[in-house]
């Protein structure tokens, strides 16, 4: 009888406990920002901060118009503190232009926020993630795929992003996504859990996650910002953000016993610069190789030269001992 009471009692306490763990992951209030919008955009009053271009309407936060040279931002104003995460961007791109319109905008999860720069509005040399949505494919080369195209970069402030190339020597992976011009809601979820970083869109607003890649062994600190930057430059469109939603993870007790704030941003080596890591050490080798060679010839002179000389005092002294 007794037994039977202590199982019940258990057996309520493991099911609270699974529900419990279930809530997780939830959503964080300071890291999202949803309709209506606060009235102020300030490190002061709000969790959120406007940056450049920005304005914001009741129905959206614009980051450009749809206008020449302009760069905008909106950055949390509160770093994230945890180690693993999931934030839905809901956004738009759009614009009246027909076969020429640019560029995209970027999501940061960077050291500095409410900086500007030549990267989609933000600084070049960043520290931390970006994830790029860029509408306009500048590289006049041979392309592998059709814009607008989604890319991931990870950067420990040494990469430069080269816009005519579209970053492609330095990110890490990337999908095609036509998400722009779209009158549906068009939603990017980024998770970042166990080092693992995911991308998915939902672009024809029905409420199913399109993946556009996973990549394995990415590594980010804790304390780093949220942010989103838009620039047009002699191309342009509306560049608006949505909504924003971040539900922190539940992580694994290691990582949530670690001390993550002092972790240097790294991920997978870029493909361009695997094949140039080759070809300098192809090049290495073969310097390496042309030493070796020369060390050889240089030794087979020597021996020749030992050996004349040999030969030359052998003969001449040859015929005294005869
Ligand atoms: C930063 O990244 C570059 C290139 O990926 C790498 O060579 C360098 O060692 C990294 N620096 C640090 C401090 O990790
Ligand atoms: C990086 O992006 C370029 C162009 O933006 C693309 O051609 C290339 O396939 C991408 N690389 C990876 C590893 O996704
Ligand atoms: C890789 O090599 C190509 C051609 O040699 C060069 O144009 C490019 O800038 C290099 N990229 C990096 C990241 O070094
Ligand atoms: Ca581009």
């Amino acid at each position: 009888m007794y037994v039977n009471v202590i199982i019940f009692f258990l057996v309520i306490l493991v099911v609270n406990h699974t529900y419990e763990a279930d809530s997780n992951p939830f959503e964080v209030r300071e890291h999202s920002l949803t309709r209506p919008y606060p009235t102020v955009f300030s490190t002061s009053n709000s969790y959120w901060r406007l940056t450049g271009s920005t304005i914001a309407t009741d129905r959206y936060i614009r980051l450009t118009s749809d206008a020449q040279s302009k760069a905008g931002g909106l950055w949390s104003s509160i770093p994230v503190n945890y180690a693993d995460w999931e934030i839905h961007v809901q956004f738009r791109v759009f614009g009246e232009g027909v076969g020429y319109f640019g560029d995209g905008f970027a999501i940061w999860y960077a050291r500095d926020p409410n900086v500007d720069g030549p990267v989609f509005g933000y600084k070049d040399y960043f520290h931390g993630l970006a994830i790029v949505m860029d509408t306009y494919g500048n590289y006049v080369g041979p392309r592998e795929h059709v814009y607008p195209y989604i890319s991931a970069i990870v950067n420990n402030g040494s990469l430069h992003y080269d816009h005519d190339r579209d970053g492609t020597d330095i990110n890490i992976s990337g999908c095609e996504s036509s998400f722009r011009g779209l009158t549906t809601d068009t939603v990017v979820a980024i998770r970042y859990e166990n080092n693992r970083l995911t991308v998915s869109t939902d672009t024809e607003g029905t409420n199913t996650w399109t993946p556009c890649f996973t990549i394995n062994k990415i590594h980010l600190p804790t304390n780093f910002y949220f942010g989103f930057t838009a620039a047009t430059g002699q191309l342009s469109d509306n560049h608006d953000i949505i909504s924003v939603r971040t539900y922190r993870l539940d992580s694994n007790e290691q990582r949530q016993e670690e001390n993550r704030n002092h972790i240097v941003p790294s991920g997978p080596i870029p493909m361009v610069s695997q094949a140039n890591d080759t070809m300098s050490q192809t090049t290495s080798w073969s310097a390496l190789k042309i030493f070796f060679y020369t060390i050889l010839m240089i030794l087979i002179c020597i021996t020749g030269l030992a050996s004349y000389f040999y030969m030359k005092h052998y003969r001449y002294r040859k015929p005294r001992f005869y």
